[in-house]
C-alpha cells in the first residue's frame, strides 16, 4: 500500500483549519489535522514545502517509520509546527491503517477500556451571576462536568468569555487584539465565583478552571489554596510551564489537582513534572504532540506515576482532532477527562463525524478509521481568513501571557 497523493486543505467554515489528506494507491485515505490556532500558515507550508515530497511512495502501513523519519530527519526537532505537521501525518496513517484492517481505531489500539468518554464543557458570562446561569444550562444539557470562566471587575476581555455560547473562539483579528490583566483583580474575583457557584450548583458536578498560564508560581499556589473549599476537578495551566520546576512550589501549597500542557509538543515539555508527581493530568493532544503515536507513548510514562490524561479539546482544534481523540481516550487506561468545545455548523458540515454527544458523554462511534472524514468541495468554498490569538499586557503596559 503505497502513498500516492499528499493533498493540505486549508478551509475557514467558521475559523481556519488546515488538513492533510493522504490517499493511497489501493485507493484508501486517512486525514489529519494540522490546525495551529494564528499559525496556520506555518503548518500548511511545512507540510507542502517539507514533508509531502518525503511521502509520496512510502508504504502507507509504516507508521512508526514515518514518525522517526519525520522526527529525527528534520534535524531541528520539537517545537508546535514540526510536530503538529508530523501529527497530521501520523493521524492520517492511523485513519488509514484502520480503514484498511476494517475496525474503529480504538481497537487497533488495543480495544475499549470504556464506553463513553467523559467531557467538560465551557461556561462563561460578564459575571458570576451570568456565569453561574451557564453552568446550570451545561448541567441541563446533560453535562457532568463544567469549565467556569467569568468576566473579572475591572477588566476589559478576559480569558475565556467568549462570543457565542457552545464554542469559544478567541483569534478574533488579523493582529492580535490588545487585552490588560490584572493578577490582583482576577486572584480577588475567582474565589469568589466557585463559592456562587457551588452554592448554586452544590458538589454533584465536576467545576473545572482554566488560569491561562497567568500567574507566578506563589500566586498559582495562593489561588490553589483559595479554591481547595470548592473542590475543583482541576485548575489549568496555573503558570508557565516552560520551567516545570515551576510546579514544585505550587504543589507545596495546595490540594487542587493541576493540568497543564496543551501547549506541549513532545513527551520532554512535560517529563519531570509527570515524574516527580507536580501534576495530575496532562492536556496535551493527538494534534499538538506529534500524533496518536508520540500522544501514546506520554500517556503510558504518565501511567507510571498515576497520571491522568485530559487532551484539550477547544473550537480552534478540528473535528478530526475530536474525532482522533476520542478513539484515543476509548482506549487510554490512564483516561481523565475530555475538554469538548463545540464546532459552529458550518465546521460541522465540511467535517462529517461519527462521534456524538449523550448524557455528559461523547462517544466515538464504529466505522472503521477515526470516523471524521472532509467535504474537500465544501471546504474550498471557505478561503483561509487569517486571525491571530490576542496578547495581553499588564495595566502599566508590560508584556504578559495571554
Ligand atoms: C484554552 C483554549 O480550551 C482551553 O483550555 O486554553 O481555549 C486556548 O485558549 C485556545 O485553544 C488557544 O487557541
Ligand atoms: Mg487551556
Amino acid at each position: 500500500m503505497q502513498i500516492a497523493d499528499v493533498r493540505v486543505i486549508t478551509s475557514c467554515p467558521g475559523r481556519n483549519f488546515v488538513t492533510l489528506k493522504i490517499v493511497t494507491d489501493e485507493g484508501v485515505y486517512g486525514i489529519g489535522d494540522a490546525t495551529l490556532n494564528g499559525r496556520e500558515r506555518a503548518v500548511a507550508a511545512y507540510l507542502e514545502e517539507h514533508v509531502a515530497p518525503l511521502l509520496i511512495g512510502r508504504d502507507a502501513r509504516r507508521i512508526e517509520d514515518a514518525w522517526q523519519l519525520l522526527y529525527r530527519g528534520a534535524y531541528w526537532r520539537r517545537g508546535p509546527v514540526t510536530m503538529r505537521a508530523i501529527a497530521a501525518v501520523d493521524v492520517a496513517l492511523w485513519d488509514i491503517k484502520a480503514k484498511a484492517a476494517g475496525m474503529p481505531l480504538y481497537d487497533l489500539l488495543g480495544g475499549k477500556s470504556r464506553e463513553g468518554v467523559l467531557v467538560y464543557g465551557h461556561a462563561n458570562g460578564a459575571d458570576i451571576e451570568e456565569t453561574c446561569d451557564e453552568v446550570e444550562r451545561y448541567i441541563g444539557l446533560g453535562y457532568k462536568a463544567v469549565r467556569a470562566q467569568s468576566g473579572v471587575p475591572g477588566l476589559d476581555k478576559p480569558y475565556g468569555v467568549g462570543r457565542g455560547q457552545m464554542f469559544y473562539e478567541p483569534a478574533d483579528a488579523a493582529l492580535p487584539t490588545e487585552t490588560i490583566w490584572s493578577t490582583s483583580k482576577y486572584l480577588d474575583h475567582t474565589p469568589k465565583l466557585f463559592e456562587a457557584l457551588r452554592d448554586r450548583v452544590g458538589f454533584g458536578v465536576e467545576l473545572l478552571h482554566d488560569a491561562h498560564h497567568r500567574l507566578t508560581p506563589l500566586e498559582a499556589a495562593r489561588l490553589g489554596k483559595s479554591l481547595e473549599p470548592y473542590r475543583l476537578f482541576w485548575l489549568e495551566d496555573v503558570t508557565p510551564a516552560e520551567n516545570q520546576e515551576a510546579f514544585r512550589l505550587v504543589r507545596q501549597h495546595t490540594v487542587t489537582p493541576l493540568a497543564v500542557g496543551e501547549i506541549f509538543n513532545t513527551l520532554w515539555d512535560c517529563k519531570d513534572l509527570i515524574q516527580e508527581q507536580l501534576i495530575d493530568f496532562i492536556r496535551t493532544t493527538v494534534v499538538g504532540a506529534g500524533g496518536i503515536t508520540h500522544l501514546r507513548r506520554i500517556a503510558d510514562f504518565a501511567a507510571v506515576w498515576q497520571v491522568r490524561t485530559g487532551c484539550h479539546g477547544a473550537t480552534d482544534l478540528s473535528p478530526v482532532t475530536m474525532g482522533a481523540a476520542l478513539h484515543f481516550d476509548t482506549w487510554v487506561p490512564n483516561f481523565g477527562i475530555q475538554e469538548y468545545m463545540r464546532h459552529t455548523a458550518e465546521t460541522d458540515a465540511v467535517f462529517p463525524h461519527a462521534y456524538r454527544f449523550e448524557a455528559g458523554l461523547l462517544f466515538p462511534g464504529d466505522t472503521p478509521g477515526h470516523g471524521v472524514d472532509i467535504d474537500e468541495t465544501l471546504a474550498a468554498k471557505y478561503p483561509y481568513d487569517p486571525k491571530q490569538l490576542p496578547i495581553a499586557r499588564l495595566e502599566d503596559g508590560t508584556m504578559w501571557n495571554w
